[in-house]
C-alpha cells in the first residue's frame, strides 16, 4: 500500500491552465473548470486577474518573433484571465488533449477548443505544453503560497490508491 502511494505521489504533476479573456467574457468558466474537475484532476490554485501587457509578453516570450505576438499580448491583457493550476497524473499532456489543437478549426469535437471556439486568435484557453513550461508558467503566475496542497477525498477513488 505504501509503495502504491509513493508511486502515485511520484507521478503527480502540475500544469498551468488559463481561461483567456474571450472565455471569461463568454461565460465559459464553469464549463471549462467542470471538464478538468470531472476528469479527476485537482485544483490547487485559482485567481481572476487582468495581466498587464508586459506580463502577457513574459508569458508568451517564446512567440516574440511571430507576427501575431503583439496582437496576442494586447488580447491577453484586454480583460480578466482565470489563472489556475491543476494537479494529477499526466495532467500536463492530457490537459492539452482536453484543450484540443491550437486552431479550433483543427481541434476535435469533444475538446474545449473544438466545442467552444471557432478561430485561432480567440481559442479560449491556454495550457502548458510540457513539464519545463509548466514549472515556469506556474512560477510566473503564482506565488508559492498561493498553491494549496491538500488531499482530495476523491483521490483514492480516482487513482485506486489507499
Ligand atoms: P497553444 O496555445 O496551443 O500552445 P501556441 O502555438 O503556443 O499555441 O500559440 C499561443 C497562442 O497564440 C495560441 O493559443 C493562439 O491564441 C495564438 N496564436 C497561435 N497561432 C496564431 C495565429 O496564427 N494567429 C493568431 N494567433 C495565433
Ligand atoms: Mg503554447
Amino acid at each position: 500500500m505504501l509503495q502504491d502511494q509513493e508511486a502515485h505521489a511520484a507521478e503527480m504533476e502540475r500544469t498551468f491552465i488559463a481561461i483567456k479573456p474571450d472565455g471569461v467574457q463568454r461565460g465559459l468558466i464553469s464549463e471549462i473548470v467542470n471538464r478538468f474537475e470531472r476528469k479527476g484532476y485537482k485544483l490547487v490554485a485559482i485567481k481572476l486577474i487582468v495581466p498587464s501587457k508586459g506580463f502577457a509578453e513574459k508569458h508568451y516570450h517564446d512567440l516574440k518573433e511571430r507576427p501575431f505576438f503583439n496582437g496576442l499580448c494586447d488580447f491577453l491583457s484586454s480583460g480578466p484571465v482565470l489563472a489556475m493550476v491543476w494537479e494529477g497524473e499526466g495532467v500536463i499532456k492530457y490537459g492539452r488533449k482536453l484543450i484540443g489543437a491550437t486552431d479550433p478549426q483543427k481541434s476535435e469535437p469533444g475538446t474545449i477548443r473544438g466545442d467552444l471556439g471557432v478561430v485561432v486568435g480567440r481559442n479560449i484557453i491556454h495550457g502548458s505544453d510540457g513539464p519545463e513550461t509548466a514549472k515556469d508558467e506556474i512560477a510566473l503566475w503564482f506565488e508559492p503560497k498561493e498553491l494549496v496542497s491538500y488531499t482530495s477525498n476523491a483521490e483514492k477513488w480516482v487513482y485506486g490508491v489507499n
